[in-house]
């Protein structure tokens, strides 16, 4: 099932990039509505990289892996954001107070690159946290990226279709792995709710509230392009908006929140240490 996944989206992938448009036409609000966002989610995945990188000195060893794979994820979205970002303005050139199409394609295709390395190394991140807290079974994080990588498959031929019935088919057809996903993480971030301190529980409900409302997100914008009617000017600037926004709290937030529950776990278990000997470890 793997092998055949990998290679259908780099086809995907390379055969789509040459074929995105772009509205013929943005005011110079939607245009740099967009291309400050990008500028703010670059800054953000690049100063969350350094916080990851440091913070993670702070933590007991069990807990340094998954701030590790944490940098990993905004690292790799700061490059696919500088790329599309330069996109992004390579598209349009400011014609009498108006940004015209420049004939160059918009490539959103590095945001289709970016998930299908970010998304597996986030389950990877939020399977590892679990793992600490509960008796994961081992097959989980396999079938989860399995799932992942069949989401954003089935997604992109959508997301680069001007019809609006081949969006809603592939749209739909993503988003019966993405319920599986959220569906599993959520079942098991509750089961393993119970077995903590209560600091601890109350991060583990934030975690598990900012994740669905983050991953919840994509599926929404990516509907906007049939919201505002076919990659109009609104409908692509939606889009955009809301991927970046999203992708700022799934990545750079949801790392953020991992920091903070290995912190209180780190301290639980220093204070588990020196008087009870018998309790330590969990
Ligand atoms: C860092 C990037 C993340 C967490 C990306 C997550 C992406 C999704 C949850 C995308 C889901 C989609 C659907 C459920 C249906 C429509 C197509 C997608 C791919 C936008």
């Amino acid at each position: 099932m793997k092998k055949l996944f990998v290679p259908a989206l780099l086809g995907a992938v390379l055969f789509g990039s040459a074929a995105l448009a772009a509205p013929t036409e943005l005011s110079s609000g939607q245009f740099g509505l967009v291309y400050q966002l990008f500028s703010i989610t670059i800054a953000t995945m690049g100063a969350s990289f350094i916080f990851f990188v440091l913070g993670k000195q702070n933590l007991g060893v069990k807990y340094q892996p998954a701030m590790l794979v944490s940098a990993l994820v905004v690292a790799v979205a700061c490059y696919h954001y500088f790329r599309i970002s330069g996109s992004w303005s390579e598209a349009y050139t400011f014609v009498d107070g108006v940004y015209k199409a420049s004939g160059l394609p918009f490539n959103d295709a590095y945001r289709y690159a970016d998930w299908v390395l970010t998304v597996p190394l986030l389950l990877v991140e939020a399977v590892a946290v679990l793992a600490l807290a509960s008796n994961v079974a081992s097959g989980m994080i396999g079938r989860l990226v399995v799932a992942a990588l069949a989401m954003i498959v089935l997604g992109y031929p959508g997301e680069i279709s001007l019809d609006t019935g081949t969006r809603l088919l592939w749209g739909t057809l993503s988003t019966i792995p993405f319920v599986y996903i959220i569906y599993t993480l959520f079942v098991e971030l509750g089961k393993s709710l119970d077995r903590q301190p209560p600091r601890v529980q109350l991060l583990m409900k934030n975690l598990r509230l900012l994740l669905f409302a983050s991953w919840g997100f994509y599926p929404i914008a990516y509907l906007m392009p049939l919201v505002f009617g076919s990659f109009s000017a609104d409908g692509v600037v939606a889009l955009q908006v809301g991927y970046s926004l999203a992708d700022m709290i799934a990545k750079a937030g949801f790392g953020t929140l991992i920091y903070f529950i290995a912190l209180e776990k780190t301290k639980a278990d220093n204070e588990a240490k020196p008087g009870n000997l018998a309790m330590a470890g969990d």
